[in-house]
């Protein structure tokens, strides 16, 4: 073990966190020393400046006239063999079953055995995708096909057992933070632009898909501002935004309710908050918990999915059954008019994200992964 590897990443290189995990897991890597090529139609929008070790190949698809549907599927399995062959990888790690662990088993039978695959499930592929019958046979096998699998949570490693009947061991190995980019920020000179010394900020953050159920933020926001002064800003886009903002309106709470739009500076955003808010009807990790709990923001939101695993309930957050925006509301005002409780809160989310959710901890988890499919242990 210890030996420097070659590994080829796929994931969605747009906004997401699986996307997110990825890069920054490449980014660690290549700081320790491993060889790292990206293979993504585009590149990674966390992957910043120029850092040694670390290469991009782009997937580019051949929009032939004949093709109705130009063959994503099949220019990343070609790309991920031809880049696997010149530049000698010995693990391709793939984020996402679809497509990307069944191109990944094409790329490895024109390369050959030697080449290990690596999947990792973060969520939607299996939570939404595998209950598609016509597709559910096939994420099966690029499930069955993977030399190793891992899942975020261990909530996501019971479902994916359940809805493909899965036998083959998945590895639980959660979602990670930098602790060097998220940590309290100083927010001094920002908060004032939001909230007056006495208001209480809550924030949330997604894609505004309706899995997150934003309109749940909205109804625990007004239960809070009916108790104390506060404000909620409310970072990202998405297709449930004009609904939204037409519910902000109907409640007369738009003097109150602040559009950030997306944010790439998510760290420096969410050490403005006061309590972050997730009341998603599924999430297979929620990584905007962690980043939030690595800042000192404890999190509010429901038990969906792998929640639970990540926000202890009690200690780092509060947690209610999915759609109980009562109960979220009442934990935000206990939290909030409670100054010791919340320091008590926000210091456990510290050492929780340090301890148990660092980048060293769960870098090594993958390499451990990488050198037991290489025989290398
Ligand atoms: O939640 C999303 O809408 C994006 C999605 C993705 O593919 O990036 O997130 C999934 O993966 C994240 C990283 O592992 C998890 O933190 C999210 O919980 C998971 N989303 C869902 O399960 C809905």
């Amino acid at each position: 073990m210890g030996d420097r590897l070659k590994i080829g990443i796929t994931c969605y290189p747009s906004l997401g966190g699986s996307g997110v995990v990825a890069t920054e897991l490449g980014k660690l890597l290549a700081e320790k020393g491993h060889q790292v090529h990206f293979i993504t139609n585009s590149i990674p929008f966390r992957l910043g400046k120029f850092q040694k070790n670390i290469f991009y190949h782009e997937v580019e698809v051949n929009d032939y006239y004949v093709f109705r549907y130009p063959p994503y599927d099949l220019s990343l399995a070609s790309k991920m063999a031809q880049v696997a062959q010149m530049q000698q990888l010995d693990v391709l790690h793939v984020h996402y079953a679809v497509p990307h662990a069944v191109c990944a088993f094409l790329a490895k039978q024109m390369v050959g055995d030697h080449l290990k695959v690596v999947t990792t499930l973060h969520g939607t592929d299996i939570t939404v995708l595998a209950q598609d019958e016509s597709l559910s046979d096939i994420i099966r096998l690029g499930i069955n096909k993977s030399d190793a699998v891992t899942a975020v949570s261990d909530d996501l490693r019971k479902e994916t057992r359940s809805l493909l009947s899965i036998d083959k061991p998945i590895d639980l190995t959660y979602n990670f933070v930098d602790k060097r980019v998220y940590y309290p920020r100083d927010v001094s000179g920002q908060r004032p632009d939001f909230a007056t010394p006495n208001e209480r900020i809550l924030m949330h953050i997604s894609n505004f898909r309706p899995v997150k159920r934003v309109s749940d933020v909205i109804d625990v926001f007004a239960k809070v501002a009916k108790a104390m002064p506060a404000k909620l800003l409310l970072v990202g886009e998405g297709p449930d935004l004009p609904k939204v903002q037409c519910k902000i309106k109907e409640l007369g709470l738009q003097d109150r309710v602040v559009f950030l739009g997306k944010q790439d500076d998510v760290a420096q955003v969410i050490s403005l908050a006061d309590i972050l808010l997730l009341p998603s009807e599924k999430e297979s990790f929620g990584l905007v918990a962690l980043e939030a709990m690595a800042c000192g923001v404890p999190t509010v939101g429901s038990t969906a999915g792998g929640i639970p695993e990540l926000v202890t309930h009690g200690e780092t957050g509060f947690l209610a059954p999915v759609g109980d925006t009562e109960l979220m509301g009442q934990y935000c005002i206990t939290m909030l008019s409670n100054p010791s409780l919340y320091e008590r809160f926000k210091q456990a989310c510290l050492d929780r994200a340090r301890f148990q959710f660092c980048n060293d901890l769960i870098t090594h988890e993958y390499e451990k992964i990488y050198y037991r499919v290489l025989g290398k242990e």
